[in-house]
């Protein structure tokens, strides 16, 4: 799962647009649907192709699908386009789940924000950090946890100074544990109340990773404890595809994940894959990232995702 950027970089370049996109998704389920007339097993079988096209994945196409099918045996009058997807929304729907990320300004918060390389979790830390200060929730730090690749603390620290959060960082190599507890030490000295902390999302093996996850995980339970507010973030990139599901499972089980933020949404072909996650770990989602603006990172809303990827217009 970790350090697939190269694998996963050659793949955009070899196969670059799906033709199914969030908002030509539906219109295509209308065109099955007019174009048979009739909703038999080729229309079926047509829908679970498009579903496993559009990120759902093979087993929640499966189950999706035949959980239409049951639903349309049991209403013998017939189902109109608009009914069916209207169905589809409601199959989906139960499985989405927001996670609210809204720092509480009473309690200190620490936000750990996992993903593999190239995810986009520092761009993400920048635009969470610049939405919470323009709300004047909290008064934040930022920690530059990925000590791996030299380069990533500066890019913290830039993107620091323009949204005005103070960054608590060492210098290259040394050990993120330490990052983010001096990052505890100096916001509770300052009274600072949202912490921030970037991750390496590569190091030499996954074992390594899974290790200083795991080890940073000690490290801000014992240091924050039950006074303070502790979430794990996981960003997964949306043009990823089912790798996308994977990074997902293996974070998941590995760290343990509290909510997930998609970013790219706004470049992926695909959108199935928030429902696939969402359907198959149970997790909740953040935020979805829309563009590379400070701006382009909106709440997650179940109702607007269903109507982007379903009503085809
Ligand atoms: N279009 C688009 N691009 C995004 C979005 N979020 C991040 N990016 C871009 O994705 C690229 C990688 O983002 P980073 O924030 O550096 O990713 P990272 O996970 O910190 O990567 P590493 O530090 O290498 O592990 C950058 O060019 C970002 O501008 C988004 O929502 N939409
Ligand atoms: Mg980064």
């Amino acid at each position: 799962m970790f350090g697939r950027r190269k694998k996963q970089n050659s793949r955009v370049t070899d196969s670059p647009v799906s033709p199914v996109s969030p908002k030509n998704f539906g219109r295509r389920i209308k065109e099955l649907l007019s174009r048979r007339g009739q909703i038999g097993e080729a229309f079926y079988e047509e829908l679970e192709d498009l579903l496993v096209e559009a990120d759902f994945g093979a087993a929640a196409a499966v189950d999706l699908v035949n959980e239409l099918r049951e639903y349309r045996r049991n209403n013998s009058g017939g189902l109109s386009r608009d009914e069916l997807i209207e169905e589809l929304k409601s199959l989906i729907r139960p499985s989405l789940k927001v996670f609210n990320l809204t720092p509480d300004p009473e309690k200190l918060t620490l936000y750990l924000v996992l993903g593999v390389n190239g995810a986009g979790k520092t761009t993400t830390i920048a635009k969470m950090a610049h939405q919470f200060a323009q709300s004047g929730t909290a008064k934040i730090v930022l920690a530059a946890g990925d000590t791996f690749r030299a380069a990533a603390i500066d890019q913290l620290e830039i993107h620091g100074q323009r949204v005005g959060a103070r960054v608590v960082k060492q210098e290259h190599g040394s050990d993120p544990g330490a990052v983010i507890y001096d990052a505890i030490n100096s916001a509770v000295s300052r009274s600072d109340t949202l912490i921030i902390a970037d991750t390496a999302g590569r190091m030499h093996n996954r074992t390594n990773l899974v290790k200083e996850l795991s080890k940073i995980d000690r490290i801000i339970r014992e240091r924050i404890g039950n006074s303070g507010v502790y979430r794990k973030l996981l960003v997964i990139d949306a043009t990823t595809g089912q790798n996308g599901m994977r990074q997902a499972e293996s974070f998941h089980e590995s760290i343990g994940v509290d909510a997930v933020i998609m970013t790219k949404y706004d470049s992926t072909a695909k959108g199935g894959l928030v429902a696939a996650i969402s359907r198959k770990l149970n997790l909740p989602f953040a935020f979805l990232g829309r563009g590379e603006g400070m701006d382009d990172l909106l709440p997650f809303n179940p109702e607007i995702y269903l109507d982007e990827l379903l009503a085809g217009d």
